[in-house]
């Protein structure tokens, strides 16, 4: 059996005769609007009938809500390719590592991360950035006014969710269940944080920003958003910090943020504020949409697994660990010969890694891995090492990085109650015969 690939949602979206609040209506109205036994009325019925395909002859047997399978491994929208479905509103999709072998992310690789609903349609030459709040000069900036008035530049960054690794957790933790793919370093091309900041003017008084973007919230209310997350002046001052307009030499992908996004490394990737339309600086820890609770807040001390913590113990998530990847071979490839490089990346939040190590003996004994820099401050390492397997059989490839401040990563989950920060060991499974 050949397999077809439904209508990417996207698509589904551009060629909406109604446009995009009608696409968007149509879609996922049909939970609203299915009649008292739960039958999709006509209207609901199209809209997942062209995402699917084709008619659908039992369509009076779906149950409300229903997301149609064909969506869970279909190509997850236009320009991406081999990434895993999570969640489809909003859109989550991660990338299987053997898809993340090159040193530089193609944008049809990088993950998906969306907390609301993209904007659709925008226009990059209207687009427009306000620059607010604690500044000498409040500015609005075009994208043509930031590519004139600054210095432009680009560099390979790593962007990775917070919430990468929490399909591991145990007990769970609730949230879209990253396995290891919610991570890429694009190259990204813009202007420097920094440069706009100064322009700007930044007062004394200004401690923490804020960042907002265009994207609406789940519940269609007006106003309210997604996604408003800060870092302190000092981070924010950070010069790997971008004001994004391209990614890998073309322009940033809707789902990735175009026309504008902040590139934060190093930090969750909640700090990169997709689809921006304002930072704004202020004298306080900023307290927009998921920057209080718990969202993107560990316990300030270790925890045991499964255990309560009162909010007020909750910190603030800076730095990201250091972490690795194997990027080939493929978890659960199986070959011939014994002998073959394994690879990947490593990095280190603010700093970089120091060392890589490759076991294949289920940790009794490690080789090193050689190890490039970073091409740039803010990207991920390449690493590579050959392995010589002894006889035929069931293999697992263990890698596992240290930072320059001597940190390793762990075997075990640091457990935490939200799924945050899991940086364990990647491990893969090899047969040879
Ligand atoms: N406006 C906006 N920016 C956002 C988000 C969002 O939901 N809305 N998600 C954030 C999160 S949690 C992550 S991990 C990164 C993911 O970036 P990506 O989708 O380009 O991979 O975008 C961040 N920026
Ligand atoms: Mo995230």
């Amino acid at each position: 059996m050949a397999k077809r690939n439904p209508v990417p949602i996207l698509k589904f979206y551009r060629d909406h005769p109604g446009g995009p609040e009608a696409a968007e209506k149509e879609l996922f109205g049909r939970i609203a609007h299915a009649d008292r036994r739960g039958f999709l009325k006509n209207i609901g019925l199209a809209a997942v009938g062209t995402l699917v395909g084709a008619a659908i002859p039992f369509h009076r047997n779906m149950p409300i809500g229903l997301i149609p399978a064909a969506l869970a491994d279909a190509q997850v929208t236009d320009g991406k390719d081999g990434l895993t479905l999570l969640n489809d509103r909003p859109l989550n999709a991660e990338t299987p590592p053997h898809f993340l072998d090159d040193a530089v992310t193609p944008t049809s690789r990088h993950f998906v991360r969306n907390n609301g609903v993209p904007p659709v349609d925008v226009d990059p030459s209207i687009w427009k950035l306000t620059v607010d709040g604690l500044v000498d000069t409040p500015l609005s900036l075009s994208i043509n006014n930031l590519r004139k008035n600054f210095e432009v530049v680009s560099r390979n960054l790593v962007i990775e969710c917070g919430g990468n690794g929490r399909a591991m957790f145990n007990p769970p933790a609730r949230g879209n269940q990253w396995t290891y793919g919610a991570v890429g370093c694009s190259n990204w091309t813009g202007v420097r944080l920094r440069d706009v900041l100064r322009a700007a003017g930044v007062k004394d008084s200004a401690i923490y920003t804020a960042h907002e973007g265009a994207d609406g919230h789940l519940s269609g209310k007006e106003g309210k958003m997604p996604l408003s997350r800060g870092m302190p002046i000092n981070k924010a001052m950070d010069d790997a910090n971008l004001i994004a307009f391209g990614q890998n030499g073309g322009d940033i992908h809707p789902m990735n943020g175009a026309p504008l996004r902040l590139v934060v490394p190093g930090w969750p990737g909640s700090c990169s504020q997709k689809w921006l339309t304002r930072i704004w600086l202020r004298d306080q820890v900023h307290d927009g949409a998921k920057m209080t609770g718990t969202s993107y807040r560990v316990p300030k001390y270790p925890v045991a697994p499964g255990s309560k913590v009162p909010t007020e113990d909750f910190e603030i998530i800076e730095a990201m660990p250091v972490k690795s990847l194997i990027t080939s071979p493929a978890n659960g490839s199986q070959t011939a010969a014994r002998t073959f490089e394994v690879r990947g990346h490593a990095w280190a939040g603010d700093t970089v890694v120091d060392t890589v190590d490759v076991s294949y003996d289920f940790g009794a004994t490690w080789q090193p891995a050689s190890l490039d820099k970073p091409s740039n401050k803010g990207a991920w390492q390449q690493w590579r090492t050959t392995v010589a397997l002894p006889e035929a059989g069931y293999y697992e490839i263990w890698v596992r990085a240290t930072d320059a401040n001597g940190r390793m990563q762990p075997f075990a989950i640091d457990w935490n109650p939200k799924g945050y920060l899991n940086n364990s060991f990647h491990r893969i499974a090899v047969t040879t015969t």
